[in-house]
């Protein structure tokens, strides 16, 4: 499909749209248009965009359906998928089109998708991720579906009163959801707790049922992900968690409604609630329920599909991957060999096997408190069949452990997936996966070299590494259209559907006129950053800065907290006359932090704090102000990535497995300042060094001083007064607070008065950082040399678009079309 010219809208088209947008309205509410208030016309015209996508799939859908092509299951606990209204019609070549006929009928189309609420089902990155390769495969029209949970809260709103976050639900289905439709045809019962008995029949096979259990319904809802210029749209399948109990009238009357409402509100907590975070204890037993309900409804939706199409389930390998998105859906693995056995009389050396040949695992982090574990009686009570099959797994893993390194019991139990009364459920998807990969090259090294030395010793050929990326339809079609055309007019268009095209640009680095051109598009983007901060959230921006921003998760090893210290010394730098001529400089930071974690919490106070005591003093409030972005969202990713000019990631160097964001603002010409963590790494062999700033300890470094043991926090602030003067704010009482509080503990977890601290090498890092950023600032100030570097950024990003992601795991993985 050729995509129209953003020039020549056809008219006809429009007349035509805005008609079918007056008659929506008409047929929906009953009022026309002139009378019909704004999110009467957002969803008239999304339904109108929703009847474009399945006209135009219907048929392909079922051509694909039917062709017998593999098909990949993209498995995710999170989807965190944004507004789709201005994405669909981006994908659709119908962007103009919509945008001019909703101008004749006197609304512009940016308030228009202002009415759609943002879809968050998911926390960061990993939930980010499998929206963007949702977008690619859809694209590339692979066979795909991405399964997860409707929940129906997503990620929390955030809101700063007297500088703290707080929280509320983010209840997103409380508008209408044009995009998903329910497939009543796909409904499936989802079995916990219970009894197993094991019977052995006359001709000594084992039969094993199952007793006394409860069940709950899992209802799908799909949602088509329509790609660029694509004719067969991946599709979200979301499983909504559903009481199988009709109402009992005879229960009602005899008043007995308070225990059927709370077996009922149990089973529909399942799919209530995203959980925000991954240290919180409170609730776990919930959150296994979810994984257990999302892929029992998709393995039993898979085996239901094949076995109509196919009738035989030895060809499941052949027809089916399963990509497991960090070992959240890990139980899909003995859900497939329960269901083989239990159900299907498959032996358990063929369920194996067929198992292992049709997931494969993704890991996105290393840090240890977020690898999971579950504690082996909750999953025994929870999931007593489940769990039986996980201990045979187990101990056929010792006994062959003990085979080939008789008497070795640390190897032992170095590998166990049952250890200690856990269940550790990384060990389950490395033993029973075909493929098993790092979301960069030096995350993948990272889990061949520690978190999983072992497992690689003994399967090399299963490890890789597959570098993350970011779909550039959204994250520059839609963030920044004013980049995307000038990118159009110079070489032509072609980027959206094929990564490698961008390059093209980069010979335009050294060409004045085109840098002109390019300026002026983040000018008018950095405009644009500040209207749409003052309307959503009142918070002025001087759009004339420099934008320094960092958005992400709020997490320790991320180091927001070297970035706040900074800011205090550059503060201190001002009021005591050390610092003049700096150009005025915006710090943006955007970040949630997890209900249960205390200590982000505290950074983000201590984030508000800052911005305060800046903006209070006329010294530094032109100069350095901070501004503290609320509830970060896709949308709020959106416009700020197109303002930005310094990306920073600046996380401890092996703790980021990848980082998208990187990618997100580079794509869009912002410069990194960072270590060599994750994909920077990559980053910077790209862009050279001359077009990123990096700092830091690498990860050797590192290794080498915590196996010294000779890191002493104390003896850097100490050695630095600059440094400890600017951390003195935390404990001093100049930083206002509403309630007089003061950061101790902040302060004392980086320089402890005795002992272990600063378990992130803040303070070790902070002089490297400091050199690092004011380089940024003397480049930023010649204007060539800057320019020319932000082109090559944009120019270089095409291999960070999902759509080389997914062609890889194709081509090493999935093995798709
Ligand atoms: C842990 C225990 C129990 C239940 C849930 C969890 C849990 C939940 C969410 C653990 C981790 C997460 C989210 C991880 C995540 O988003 N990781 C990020 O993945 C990105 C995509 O690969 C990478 O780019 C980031 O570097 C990585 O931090």
């Amino acid at each position: 499909m050729l995509m129209k010219k953003t020039t020549e809208v056809d008219k006809k088209k429009v007349a035509e749209v805005r008609e079918r947008i007056e008659k929506r309205v008409r047929s929906e509410f009953g009022v026309t248009a002139k009378s019909a208030v704004l999110p009467q016309i957002y969803e008239a015209a999304a339904l109108c965009v929703r009847d474009e996508v399945m006209d135009a799939f219907a048929a392909e859908r079922e051509r694909s359906q039917k062709s017998g092509d593999k098909c990949l299951i993209y498995l995710c606990a999170e989807f965190l998928i944004g507004r789709a209204f201005s994405n669909n019609l981006v994908n659709l070549g119908l962007y103009d089109t919509y945008a001019a006929a909703l101008a004749e009928m006197g609304y512009d189309l940016g308030e228009i998708e202002e009415q759609e609420a943002d879809a968050g089902l998911g926390n960061g990155g990993l939930g980010r991720l499998a929206a963007c390769f949702l977008d690619s495969l859809s694209t590339l029209e692979m066979p795909a579906m991405g399964c997860g949970i409707r929940y129906e809260y997503g990620f929390f709103r955030q809101d700063i009163k007297d500088g703290c976050q707080v929280e509320s639900p983010d209840a997103w289905l409380e508008g209408r959801d044009v995009w998903s439709a329910e497939r009543a045809d796909r409904v499936f019962e989802v079995k916990f707790g219970g009894q197993v008995e094991e019977l052995w029949s006359e001709d000594g096979k084992l039969k094993v049922e199952q007793h006394n259990t409860r069940t709950v319904l899992a209802e799908a809802w799909d949602m088509p992900i329509v790609g660029y210029g694509s004719k067969l749209p991946a599709t979200l399948r979301l499983w909504r968690a559903r009481s199988p109990q009709q109402i009992d009238l005879a229960r009602f009357s005899r008043g007995d409604y308070e225990n059927y409402s709370e077996e009922r509100d149990f089973l529909e907590a399942i799919s209530k609630v995203l959980y925000p975070e991954d240290s919180h204890p409170r609730g776990q037993q919930l959150r296994l329920c979810q994984f257990y309900f999302l892929v029992s409804a998709t393995v039993q939706s898979i085996i239901d599909a094949h076995k109509r199409h196919y009738g035989d389930l030895h060809s499941l390998p052949d027809k089916i991957a399963i990509q497991i998105n960090d070992t959240h859906p890990a139980l899909a693995i003995p859900e497939l060999i329960r269901i083989l056995i239990d159900e299907e009389e498959f032996t358990w050396e063929e369920a194996v096997d067929i198992a292992q040949r049709t997931f494969n695992y993704t890991n996105h982090t290393v840090m240890p408190e977020a690898l999971e574990k579950w504690d082996a009686e909750t999953m025994r009570r929870f999931l007593p069949r489940v769990f039986r099959i996980i201990e045979t797994i187990d101990a056929r893993l010792r006994d062959s452990i003990w085979q080939s390194h008789p008497g070795d019991n640390d190897l032992v139990s170095r590998l166990a997936i049952i250890q200690g009364g856990q269940v550790r459920m990384a060990n389950l998807c490395v033993l029973m996966s075909g493929h098993v990969n790092g979301v960069s090259q030096l995350h993948g090294q990272i889990l061949r070299t520690t978190l999983f030395r072992d497992f690689y010793t003994a399967y090399p050929e299963r490890f890789l590494g597959i570098t993350n990326g970011v779909t550039q339809r959204r994250w520059l079609g839609v963030a920044n259209p004013g980049l995307r055309q000038l990118v159009d007019e110079t070489i032509g268009e072609g980027f959206m559907k094929d990564w490698r095209k961008i390059a093209e640009l980069e010979p335009y680095a050294q060409d004045a006129a085109f840098r002109k051109k390019f300026d002026a598009v983040k000018a008018a983007n950095k405009k644009s950053f500040a209207e749409w901060m003052a309307s959503s959230r009142g918070i002025e921006v001087n759009p004339d800065t420099i934008i320094d921003a960092q958005a992400k998760r709020l997490h320790e090893y991320k180091r927001q907290l070297m970035k706040a210290i900074h800011i205090l010394a550059l503060y201190d730098d001002i009021v005591d006359g050390r610092l003049t001529d700096f150009p005025p400089t915006t710090f943006v930071f955007a970040a949630k932090a997890a209900p249960g974690y205390r200590r982000a919490k505290d950074i983000i106070r201590l984030i508000n704090a800052i911005s305060t005591l800046i903006a209070s003093d006329e010294r530094t409030r032109d100069l350095i102000p901070v501004v503290f972005l609320p509830n970060y969202d896709v949308t709020a990713a959106q416009h700020l990535v197109a303002a930005a000019d310094i990306s920073e990631q600046i996380s401890t160097a092996g703790k980021e497995a990848s980082g998208t964001g990187n990618m997100k603002f580079m794509l869009n010409g912002a410069i990194t300042l960072g270590t060599m963590d994750g994909a920077n790494v990559e980053i910077a062999e790209r862009v050279g060094e001359d077009n990123i700033f990096i700092f830091g300890a690498t990860v050797d470094e590192l290794d080498r001083i915590n196996a010294e043991g000779s890191y002493n926090p104390r003896a850097i602030v100490d050695a630095n007064p600059r440094l400890a003067h600017a951390l003195g704010h935390l404990i001093d009482g100049s930083l206002p607070t509403s309630d007089g509080s003061r950061f101790e503990d902040l302060y004392y977890s980086l320089r402890p008065d005795n002992g272990w601290g600063d378990q992130f090498f803040v303070l070790h890092d902070f002089a490297a950082y400091d050199e690092r950023f004011f380089d940024v600032m003397k480049a930023y100030q010649d204007r060539d040399r800057w320019l020319t570097s932000a082109v090559i950024n944009t120019a270089k990003a095409g291999y960070f678009s999902s759509d080389r992601s997914i062609e890889d795991y194709n081509e090493h993985v999935w093995h798709l079309r």
